[in-house]
């Protein structure tokens, strides 16, 4: 029933912006090169499997809105029409990419024991199926967040009986990411926080968390995983808040813990906006601090303080991430996975389209734009005339032999009176507008 469920849709080609097949891509060209790489190298494009797949439309107003046939099959069947749909989809949306968490692809169950014969039994057709369409895992998880065992937490649960069913999961899933191939393997601490204070031991939780990563880590180099762990920061939601924050705690945390070796981010937009910081800074706070890995690209609602994960569609704010990408050579083992879901109402198979054909659209027209500014070079340069002074002959002194007695009394000999310069942020925002 569900290999006919996407059959209205050709696969989607590029027909490029004049085009209005609202079925086609307009500026997303795979193969296009831009800055010497293609398009599809560049982005690196994921279709996350959780809520286009999994998810069947409810909030915690109401049930579910989406008539997925799969939805309405239980146990393995279910898994198994679920699975031919996915990757119908995937096939058809021409991207390279998926990722997904353990229980998003095999059938439901209770106890440990029924989960890991669960997740065992679909890894086969799983593995047919990428074999069959050449999709490939950006990503593999383990949700340690929707059970109601892991309410308090998975590895920072009160309870250590909870920290060792996650290791179940984690492992098996583990395990999974390295037979599929998977390019990274993700935890994203959905319930690694607290709702209150009052009942939290909040260092002894850390402790735990940063416990469950290094076994994840010495587990990783056991069964020879290949690409990075990543964390993937966010405030809080569902806890009233969760230990990875943002990337500078992020790094914080794994400095602390010696986990900067194995250890790297996948950067949500929308995990990002709940922080209060804009995703450039995330972007470019992460490459800083050498811990770039991924990205969950979507975007909430400026009026909204919770998590919509809506497709990302905004064109400056997608530029001027991608401008920090570019000048730091972009993903290596990462990519865009489209951490986004349609809206409650989008109800028809064809919104999964728009959603993603749009979504991909803007991504690879904020490459081409942040590729023209930084051709352009206007941008850049002025970053490097106005740090001119750090290589030169005091910038050079203060970096390599300055005391700070030294110094002072070289600031007051040389009678030192610096000029101020302008620092030119309305012209700047003008030259990226006008590149959008
Ligand atoms: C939740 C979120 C997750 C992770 C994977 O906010 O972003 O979907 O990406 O667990
Ligand atoms: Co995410």
């Amino acid at each position: 029933m569900s290999k006919d469920y996407y059959a209205g849709v050709e696969p989607v080609q590029y027909k490029g912006p004049e085009t209005d097949d609202p079925f086609a891509f307009r500026y997303y060209d795979k193969d296009r090169v831009v800055m010497g790489k293609t398009m599809e190298e560049h982005l690196r494009p994921s279709v996350c499997y959780w809520h286009s797949f999994a998810w069947n439309g409810f909030d915690v107003f109401g049930a579910g809105t989406f008539d997925r046939p799969w939805h309405k099959l239980d146990g393995q069947e279910g898994a198994e029409a679920k699975l031919d749909a996915a990757f119908e989809f995937f096939s058809r949306l021409g991207l390279p990419f998926f990722a997904f968490h353990d229980v998003d692809v095999m059938a439901p169950a209770e106890t440990m024991k029924e989960h890991t014969e669960n997740l065992a039994r679909i890894l086969d057709p799983l593995e047919a199926k990428m074999e069959e369409t050449g999709k490939k895992l950006l990503w593999g998880t383990a949700n340690l967040f929707s059970h109601p065992r892991y309410m308090a937490g998975g590895a920072t649960n009160p309870d250590p009986e909870v920290f060792a069913c996650a290791a179940v999961q984690v492992r098996q899933m583990m395990d999974a990411t390295k037979r599929l191939g998977g390019a990274n393997y993700v935890f994203w601490g959905g319930r690694e926080g607290y709702d209150t204070l009052l009942n939290t031991d909040l260092g002894r939780e850390m402790d735990q968390y940063a416990r469950m990563l290094s076994m994840a880590v010495d587990y990783k180099h056991k069964i020879g995983l290949s690409g990075p762990i990543l964390i993937e920061p966010k405030p809080h939601e569902p806890t009233k808040h969760q230990y990875d924050r943002d990337v500078a705690t992020v790094y914080g945390f794994l400095e602390r813990y010696d986990l900067l070796e194995d250890v790297k981010v996948n950067i949500e937009t929308n995990h990002a906006t709940l922080a209060g910081l804009p995703m450039d800074h995330e972007v470019a706070a992460a490459y800083a601090l050498g811990i770039f890995g991924s990205v969950d690209a979507n975007r909430g609602d400026p009026q909204n303080g919770w998590d919509t994960d809506q497709f990302w569609n905004d064109p400056v704010d997608i530029t001027r991430t991608m401008i920090h990408m570019l000048r730091n050579g972009g993903f290596e083992t990462g990519g865009f996975n489209f951490d986004s879901k349609v809206r409650r109402q989008s109800i028809d198979a064809e919104d999964l389209y728009f959603g993603h054909i749009g979504g991909m659209d803007a991504l690879a027209k904020g490459l081409l734009s942040a590729a023209a500014i930084l051709e352009n070079g206007e941008a850049d340069a002025f970053i490097k005339e106005r740090y001119a002074g750090w290589d030169g002959d005091l910038g050079r002194f203060i970096r390599n032999d300055a005391t700070l007695d030294s110094l002072a009394d070289r600031a007051l000999s040389e009678n030192l009176d610096p000029k101020p310069r302008s620092g030119r942020q309305e012209r700047l925002e003008t030259f990226v507008a006008n590149y959008v």
